[in-house]
């Protein structure tokens, strides 16, 4: 069965690798948020492209969520004691992986080709697309002012109260190449549990991502449960945006682009305010098999969703 996720960040790459683990290999294409792309110390950092990567190689860190395991940080210590910049850490086999995208980016090959080269090398069965091969730089807009979104989540600690995001030049990108292919191929669509605010939105916001996903059948995934975000600042972005963070206000987000909704046990009396079929089951993936028996569940309650 052909599926198409859409992540950004840890929960997305949690159930992207669990998606990963029970599809035959070449059934899953990942489209993955690059609105927190930056540039650091001359490099190309791809933050949420990574940490599906690196979850679907199966060498994420599963200490910080992000970056690789078995890290080390001579690079980063060093850089620190000549002064240079010490607010976003990067560990040396990270280092490699931005060393080598920015090489490569440089010689003129595309963020989706070096993605997919980099995906194989490691041995990773699924389609990893970014979002699009030009730049999408979310900004937040909060009450201090508009923070580059590294700024705001890494350099100020999503302290600043969030008043809206702007998605920089998102009306000239294109998707990258593969990504209407593979969602007009899907027969399922999975939003997993990742920000809807700076994790999916910026996948929608690509012109003709979310005209193709209209045609589809999809279902999301609660980033939200029991009115707290599992990981990150999404419910602190929904009660600063004046919406009681919750699963509904999860799925009244992504309003008439659902087909089904997939929320945790512990808010199984919000199923009655969401209006489309849903599923209620145990959605904090803790362990590897939590991943697995999710994925299984999304996928079997997609089918069952005429
Ligand atoms: N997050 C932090 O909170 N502090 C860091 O120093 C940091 C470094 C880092 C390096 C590479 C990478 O791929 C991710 C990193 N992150 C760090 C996480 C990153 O800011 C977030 O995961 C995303 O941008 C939000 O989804």
């Amino acid at each position: 069965m052909k599926v198409v996720a859409l992540a950004g960040g840890v929960g997305g790459a949690k159930l992207a690798d669990g998606l990963q683990s029970v599809l035959p290999p070449g059934d899953l294409t990942v489209i993955v948020n690059t609105g927190d792309d930056f540039e650091h110390l001359g490099l190309k950092i791809c933050p949420d492209v990574d940490t599906v990567c690196y979850n679907l190689a199966g060498l994420n860190n599963p200490e910080t969520g992000w970056g690789r395991r078995d890290e080390s940080w001579h690079v980063f210590q060093a850089v620190k004691q000549l002064g240079g910049p010490d607010w976003f850490a990067l560990g040396d086999q990270d280092l490699a992986t931005h060393l080598e995208r920015t090489r490569r980016l440089q010689a003129g090959e595309p963020l989706s080709a070096i993605t997919a080269d980099f995906c194989r090398r490691w041995g990773v069965t699924a389609s990893v697309l970014p979002m699009s091969d030009q730049p999408v730089p979310t900004i937040v807009l909060t009450e201090e002012g508009d923070l580059a979104f590294q700024e705001y989540f890494v350099a100020r600690r999503c302290e600043p109260k969030v008043t809206g995001f702007r998605f920089e030049n998102i009306l000239q990108a294109a998707p990258a190449p593969g990504v209407l292919e593979a969602i007009a191929a899907a027969e399922v669509v999975v939003i997993c549990p990742s920000n809807p605010w700076v994790s999916v939105d910026p996948i929608l916001g690509v012109p003709g991502i979310r005209a193709a996903l209209m045609e589809k059948k999809v279902v999301a995934v609660s980033p939200i449960v029991g009115g707290q975000a599992i990981k990150g600042p999404a419910a602190k972005m929904y009660a600063e945006l004046e919406i009681k963070p919750s699963a509904a206000a999860v799925a009244r987000h992504f309003g008439g682009l659902l087909s089904g909704f997939v929320l945790d046990q512990v808010d199984e009396i919000l199923t009655k305010d969401i209006g489309i079929p849903t599923l209620i089951t145990g959605t904090i993936m803790m362990e590897r098999e939590q991943r697995t028996a999710l994925a299984e569940e999304v996928l079997s309650f997609a089918r069952g969703i005429k």
